[in-house]
């Protein structure tokens, strides 16, 4: 193919791609499989990464999600976003339409749901998005331009060429995308969303748009901020309009003419508001006529033609059948309800947390009992109380022996959980094992829950650290695993040891030891062992390192298991110093000085852990390819930035001479 016929190629792929989001978001009617668009995207992303030149600043592969940025600048809103003033009540309604008669005659009223997401801004010059923010305090927000971007449902190109138009809209997580992602989250052993509210915020204010990509975001508009080059009067011809322009708009809205006919739809939506794909926290209620809003104005802080209705939390009945009480990682013995399902905000529901035995017995919760779950505004949901005991139920005890290992359970000292007195506990190993590979800990890739379970079931580890005893035979006896996924995983477990210092202490699984406190101590000690030799004291030292932190830690390390640990963990060839840290390095280091750029997949090394090792060294990491870099670290599949540097003259590494670098080091 000449480069007319590639180009040719390009435009078609783009019109094709453009109308398959448009069938899929915004007519609900995809004509083509996932797999068939993906397959379109590939390809046109492809061509673009072969041809820099003919990449389009409106093509839907810049959806895609570049480098990460530094950070997120900020956006003066020329027109502020405002917020809008909560009623609870009717009363509260009825007094917002008297206010309103005072200064318009005759108002019309448009009802709509109040998603249940995060406003944003998204503004197109001739018709062509351009930028995108957080709504902040309503005067400034953050860019999040690249975040906007892989939102499908949002137009990157509009129907029309409008000189200008700034749109607002709420940003959400549908129910559907919310469960998919918490049920990963929980595979990979991180702490869920709490709800889909916070998993739209996490996402949109990813610094890396690779990552809110993957979280499947979704917008409804539903108003103009400002327009050139069109008018309109009143909010339903604007949402008419954005329809047209291609945006999806607030799925049903209501005209009504009185305060009552407001109150029955607000009651309307509130009844459908469990049923519905995405959540809703409340209606919104605003005068329709453009010229009756100028009229009506704004106070400091709210538009006086606006006013949204907040639903009480959705509450339903429901019969406790069991109680199942399950080990942690730390012993800690968990009661969960197990419920007859209900459908409760938009999911079914048939199981949730009762804590621990004070939370039971407080509200004196009884198998058998007729009890009252709420959602409020978090996903999870809880009991509120009892409604009825079951005729003749006794209160509920837990049990004081372990349901895995039968070993006494036993209260702590001050503390409200009951705990399996046996360290050696199978259910807490398994829960141990699933906490060190997951992704904040050791991250091993290809090593979940089944496969950790089928390797304990054969005897062939029984802690963590026979993970690094393993070899590609004993993985090949479990059934399922070939020749390359054994090999695969064996490689995964032993780049694991590579890993910063933080990564370890987690996956230790230290009581009252996250991540962050990980972070802090591989920071202030610089290597494993001499954080297991400091004192208390020492440790407490740490600015945001509470008592009970320390003394955990302290306490940890002076067992004489975790000694013994520490120098397998050492024996083993697991990385034992603090990567990120900017110790002193001496200037004859091959990395000290140097700016590098990384540029496609590595095999042995994710690029972040690339870039540690090269920051610890002394050396910088850029985004960009300039004639000031020093070298190009090129991994498979470099595209763009490894031509940039070969027409620049800029010394391009591959992984292996990188490592010969680490050996000078
Ligand atoms: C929503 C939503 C939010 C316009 C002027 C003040 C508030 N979350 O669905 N805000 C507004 O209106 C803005 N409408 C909505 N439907």
């Amino acid at each position: 193919m000449d480069i007319n016929e590639i180009k040719a190629r390009a435009e078609e792929l783009r019109q094709q791609i453009n109308y398959h989001n448009m069938k899929y978001y915004n007519e609900d009617a995809p004509e083509i499989s996932d797999y068939e668009y993906d397959m379109l995207l590939r390809e046109l992303e492809q061509i673009e990464t072969e041809y820099p030149q003919l990449k389009t600043p409106d093509s839907p592969t810049v959806r895609v999600g570049g480098e990460a940025a530094a950070k997120f600048s900020p956006v003066e809103h020329s027109v502020p976003m405002e917020s809008l003033h909560d009623s609870f009540s009717h009363d509260e309604i009825r007094d917002f339409d008297r206010r309103v008669r005072e200064s318009a005659d005759l108002p019309e009223y448009v009802v709509e749901p109040k998603i249940d997401g995060l406003s944003v801004s998204a503004e197109y010059r001739g018709g062509v998005f351009v930028r995108g923010s957080t709504r902040g305090d309503g005067h400034v927000g953050e860019d999040i331009t690249d975040n906007l971007r892989t939102i499908r449902s949002l137009p990157m190109k509009l129907n029309k060429p409008v000189p200008y138009l700034e749109v607002r809209g709420e940003v959400y997580m549908s129910i559907e995308s919310f469960e998919k992602l918490t049920a990963a989250q929980e595979e990979r052993d991180e702490k869920p969303f709490k709800n889909p509210r916070n998993a739209a915020a996490g996402s949109l204010r990813q610094k890396d748009s690779r990552i809110t990509k993957e979280r499947e975001l979704d917008i409804f508009v539903f108003n103009v901020q400002q327009i050139e080059g069109e008018e309109l009067n009143s909010h339903v011809q604007s949402l008419e309009y954005l329809k047209e322009l291609g945006f999806t708009v607030l799925p049903f809205y209501y005209r009504c003419k009185s305060a009552d006919e407001v109150l029955e739809r607000i009651e309307e939506i509130g009844m459908k508001r469990g049923e519905l794909p995405f959540q809703i926290d409340g209606a919104v209620i605003k005068v329709d006529d453009f010229e009756q809003r100028s009229a009506l104005g704004s106070t400091s802080k709210f538009p006086k033609w606006a006013e949204a209705y907040k639903y009480p939390p959705e509450e339903k009945e429901t019969e406790l059948l069991d109680v199942e009480v399950n080990v942690g990682r730390t012993g800690v013995l968990t009661p969960t309800a197990i419920f007859a399902p209900i459908t409760l905000a938009g999911t079914t529901v048939s199981r949730a947390t009762l804590h621990n035995e004070d939370f039971i017995r407080e509200k004196d919760i009884r198998i058998g009992d007729t009890v009252v779950l709420r959602k409020a505004g978090e996903i999870i949901p809880e009991v509120v109380s009892v409604s009825k005991h079951r005729e003749g139920s006794e209160p509920y005890r837990m049990p004081r022996i372990c349901p895995s290992c039968g070993s006494p359970a036993a209260f702590e000292e001050g503390e409200a959980a009951l705990r399996c007195t046996n360290t050696d506990c199978p259910a807490q190993l398994m829960r141990h094992m699933i906490h060190f590979v997951s992704r904040d800990a050791m991250d091993i890739e290809g090593l979940g829950e089944k496969v950790l379970h089928k390797l304990v079931e054969k005897g062939l580890i029984s802690s963590p650290l026979d993970l690094y005893r393993l070899t590609k035979e004993d993985i090949m006896t479990l059934e399922n695993k070939k020749d390359k996924s054994s090999d695969n995983l064996i490689k995964a477990i032993e780049n694991s040891k590579k890993n910063d210092l933080y990564r370890i202490i987690f996956a230790l699984g230290i009581r009252h030891i996250g991540q962050k406190a990980a972070k802090l101590l591989a920071d202030k000690f610089g290597t494993l062992e001499a954080i297991a030799s400091a004192s208390e004291e020492d440790i407490s030292s740490i600015e945001g390192f509470g008592e009970i932190m320390a003394r955990s830690t302290a306490a940890y390390f002076s067992l004489d298991e975790s000694k013994k640990l520490v120098a397998e963990i050492r024996e083993l060839g697991i990385n034992t110093r603090n990567l990120t840290e900017k110790a002193a390095v001496s200037e004859d280091n091959p990395f000290f000085g140097k700016t590098f750029v990384i540029t496609g997949t590595l095999t042995n090394y994710k690029r972040t852990e690339a870039a540690a090792v090269i920051e610890s060294m002394g050396g910088k990491v850029s985004s960009s390819v300039s004639k000031k870099t020093d070298y190009v670290l090129a991994g498979e599949e470099a595209g763009s930035k490894l031509t940039k540097a070969q027409s620049l003259g800029v010394t391009v590494i591959d992984e292996a001479q990188f490592e010969e670098m680490r050996k000078k080091s």
